[in-house]
C-alpha cells in the first residue's frame, strides 16, 4: 500500500507530456523599415509560423493577427512592471486594453510579464510576483485564466553551476522571488519561461564547450558530456541548459512546472570578435533546434517531454545597439527575404517550405517600357522597396535598362509581401517564375537581375535564367494601387 502510494506520488509529481512541442518565433521591432502588421502576418502565414511572442501588445499587430489561428504571447514591457506590480487596478486596465479587447479573435495564449526582469531591472524584482498575480486575477475576473497563462521569461544566467545540470541551482539571492514565483506557476498550471542561448555559453566558455556541442552536431563519444551524478549523456548545450533549469526548480522542490524556451537562436553575422556568428552556424543551429523540438525528443532528464521553443527572432533588427551580432539574429530581413535557407525539408513544417520556394517575380516579356517605368517608380516609392542597389555604381545597376530594374524592384516587392497572391502582378506587367521549369521552355533574359543574394558568399545580383511559362495572378488591390499612382 505504502509502495503504491509512493509510486502514485512519483507519477503525478513529474512534468507531464500532454502536448507536442511547437516552434514559435519572437517578433522584435527595432527595424528602421519595420514591415507593416499586414506584411508581418503575410510572412508568418507563408512560413507556416503558428506561434509568436511579441515584446509588447501592439494594437495594430494584434488586430492583424485576428482570425489567423496564430497563437500569440503578448508581453508587459519592462518599464510597466513597477506600476502593474504595485496596483491591481493598473493591472486590470492593462489586461482590459491589451488582452480583453482582442480575444477571442486574436488567440492570445500567454502573457509574459517583462523580459529577464531579475537580471535587467532588479529594482522591480520585489513586485514581480505581485505583477503576475494581479494580471492573473484580472484574467480570472474575465474567465480567461484557463486559456491564457501568465509567466515571466528568465535569463539562464540566474542558474548557477549549470554543468553538470544535476548540480544547478538558482542564484540564492533570488530565492525570495523564485519560491513564490514557482508556487504561482504551479498553482495556475503555467510554465517556467527560460531564455536559452547556447551561443553565449559557447562564447563565454573560452574553448571549453566545443562548437559542435553548441550546434547540436554529433560529437565523438569521448567529447560527449556526461553528468557524473545522474549518468545522463548530454549531446547538446540546449538540453543541458533546459535540464539545469529543471534541476534548479527541483532543488526548490518544484518538480512539475514545465519549461517553455521563450528565446533561443544564433546570430548569422558578427564583428571580428564574434567569428562564430556566421550564416552557416546560424542555419545549422536553428535547423537542428527546430528538428529537435518538433521531434518531441525532450531532454535527458525528461525524455519525450516537449520543450516548446520560440526562435529569436523573425527579423534582423538593424536598430539594435551593441555588437554587430545583436542586429543579426533574424531569420528574415525587413523585405521578408530569408537571411539563409534553413536545412529543413517536409511540407507543412514551420519554416520548412516557403523559405525553399524560390519563386521570383520578373518584368513580363514585351511589356511597354513606359508602363514598366511607372510600375518601377511605384515599387521604389509607395511600394517601399529599397532600390538603392539600382543606383549607378551599385551591384544591380547593370544592366541599366527598365526591364532589368523593374524585375529587381518587382521581385523585391513580391518577396517583401511574402509572395502573397497578386503581389507579382504590377498591372499585368509582372510574372512569376519557378526555378523548377528553368531552362526547359523559354528565353534566357540574362539581362534581368534579382535582389542581391542573402548568401554572403555571393555578391551582386542573381541572374534569372528563364521566363517560365509561369503563372501570374491578377490583383485588384495592386491594380488599384498602381492605377491611383498612375493617374494622380
Ligand atoms: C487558441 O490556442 C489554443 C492553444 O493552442 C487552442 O487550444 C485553441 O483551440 C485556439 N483557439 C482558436 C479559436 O483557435
Ligand atoms: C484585483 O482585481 C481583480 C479584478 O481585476 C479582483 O478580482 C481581485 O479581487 C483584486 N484583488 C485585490 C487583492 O484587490
Ligand atoms: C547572484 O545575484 C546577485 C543579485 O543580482 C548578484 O549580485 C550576484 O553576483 C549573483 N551571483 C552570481 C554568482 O552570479
Ligand atoms: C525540499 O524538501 C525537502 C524534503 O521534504 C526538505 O528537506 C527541504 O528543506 C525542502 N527544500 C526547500 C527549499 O523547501
Ligand atoms: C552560398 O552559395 C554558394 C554557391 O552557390 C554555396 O556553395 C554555399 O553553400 C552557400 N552558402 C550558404 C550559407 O547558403
Ligand atoms: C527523434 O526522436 C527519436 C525517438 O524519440 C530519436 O531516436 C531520434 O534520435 C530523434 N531525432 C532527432 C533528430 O532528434
Ligand atoms: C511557391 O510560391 C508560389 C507563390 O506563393 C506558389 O504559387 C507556388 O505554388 C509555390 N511553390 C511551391 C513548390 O510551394
Ligand atoms: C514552349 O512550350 C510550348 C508548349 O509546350 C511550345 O508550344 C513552345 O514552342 C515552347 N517554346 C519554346 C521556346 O521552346
Ligand atoms: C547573354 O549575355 C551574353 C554576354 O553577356 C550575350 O553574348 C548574349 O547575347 C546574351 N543573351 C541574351 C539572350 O541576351
Ligand atoms: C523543401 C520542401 O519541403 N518542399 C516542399 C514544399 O511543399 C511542396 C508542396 O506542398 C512540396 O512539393 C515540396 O517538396
Amino acid at each position: 500500500m505504502a509502495v503504491l502510494f509512493l509510486l502514485f506520488l512519483l507519477t503525478v509529481s513529474v512534468v507531464s507530456a500532454d502536448e507536442d512541442g511547437f516552434i514559435g518565433v519572437n517578433i522584435g521591432t527595432a527595424l528602421s523599415d519595420m514591415p507593416s502588421p499586414t506584411q508581418v502576418v503575410a510572412l508568418l502565414k507563408a512560413q507556416n509560423i503558428r506561434h509568436v511572442r511579441l515584446y509588447d501588445a501592439d494594437r495594430a499587430l494584434l488586430l492583424a493577427l485576428a482570425n489567423t489561428g496564430i497563437r500569440v504571447t503578448v508581453s508587459v514591457p519592462n518599464d510597466q512592471i513597477l506600476g502593474i506590480g504595485q496596483s491591481n487596478a493598473t493591472a486590470a486596465n492593462w489586461v482590459a486594453r491589451n488582452v480583453i479587447a482582442h480575444v477571442p479573435a486574436t488567440n492570445i495564449t500567454a502573457i509574459a510579464i517583462g523580459s529577464e526582469i531579475l537580471t535587467t531591472i532588479p529594482n522591480a524584482a520585489p513586485v514581480l510576483v505581485s505583477a503576475l498575480k494581479f494580471i492573473h486575477s484580472a484574467l480570472v475576473a474575465s474567465n480567461l485564466d484557463g486559456q491564457i497563462k501568465v509567466s515571466t521569461p528568465h535569463s539562464s544566467s540566474i542558474i548557477l553551476d549549470s554543468f553538470p545540470p544535476s548540480q544547478a541551482f538558482f542564484n540564492r539571492s533570488w530565492d525570495p522571488v523564485m519560491v513564490p514565483l514557482l508556487k504561482f506557476l504551479q498553482s495556475t498550471g503555467s510554465y517556467f519561461m527560460l531564455n536559452a542561448y547556447p551561443y553565449y555559453d559557447y562564447m563565454q566558455s573560452n574553448g571549453v564547450i566545443p562548437l559542435d556541442y553548441a550546434l547540436f552536431r554529433p560529437l565523438p563519444p569521448d567529447k560527449e558530456a556526461v553528468d557524473a551524478n545522474t549518468l545522463l549523456h548530454y549531446t547538446n548545450v540546449f538540453d543541458a541548459i533546459v535540464d539545469a533549469a529543471y534541476f534548479a526548480m527541483s532543488y526548490l522542490n518544484f518538480t512539475n512546472v514545465p519549461i517553455f524556451v521563450t528565446e533561443s537562436g544564433w546570430p548569422s553575422k558578427g564583428d571580428s570578435s564574434e567569428p562564430d556568428a556566421t550564416l552557416e552556424n546560424a542555419n545549422t543551429y536553428n535547423s537542428n533546434l527546430i528538428r529537435h523540438v518538433l521531434n518531441n525528443t525532450g531532454t535527458p532528464k525528461h525524455p519525450k517531454i516537449a520543450v516548446s521553443t520560440y526562435i529569436y527572432e523573425l527579423y534582423n533588427e538593424d536598430l539594435r545597439p551593441g555588437a554587430l551580432s545583436e542586429k543579426n539574429w533574424g531569420l528574415f530581413d525587413a523585405d521578408g527575404m530569408p537571411v539563409y535557407t534553413l536545412h529543413l525539408t517536409g511540407a507543412g513544417t514551420v519554416l520548412a517550405n516557403d523559405t525553399t520556394n524560390q519563386t521570383f517575380c520578373v518584368a513580363k516579356e514585351g511589356a511597354d517600357p513606359k508602363m514598366l517605368q511607372a510600375a518601377l517608380d511605384w515599387a521604389c516609392g509607395p511600394g517601399k522597396v529599397d532600390c538603392s542597389y539600382l543606383l549607378q555604381g551599385q551591384p544591380c545597376y547593370e544592366p541599366d535598362n527598365v526591364v532589368a530594374h523593374s524585375t529587381y524592384a518587382f521581385n523585391a516587392y513580391f518577396q517583401k509581401m511574402a509572395k502573397s497572391p497578386g503581389t507579382c502582378d504590377f498591372k499585368g506587367h509582372g510574372s512569376c517564375i519557378f526555378p523548377g521549369s528553368a531552362g526547359r521552355n523559354g528565353t534566357l533574359p540574362n539581362t534581368t537581375s534579382l535582389a542581391p543574394s542573402s548568401n554572403s558568399t555571393t555578391s551582386g545580383c542573381h541572374s534569372v535564367y528563364i521566363y517560365g511559362a509561369g503563372s501570374f495572378t491578377t490583383s485588384v488591390i495592386i491594380g488599384v494601387l498602381l492605377m491611383s499612382v498612375f493617374f494622380l
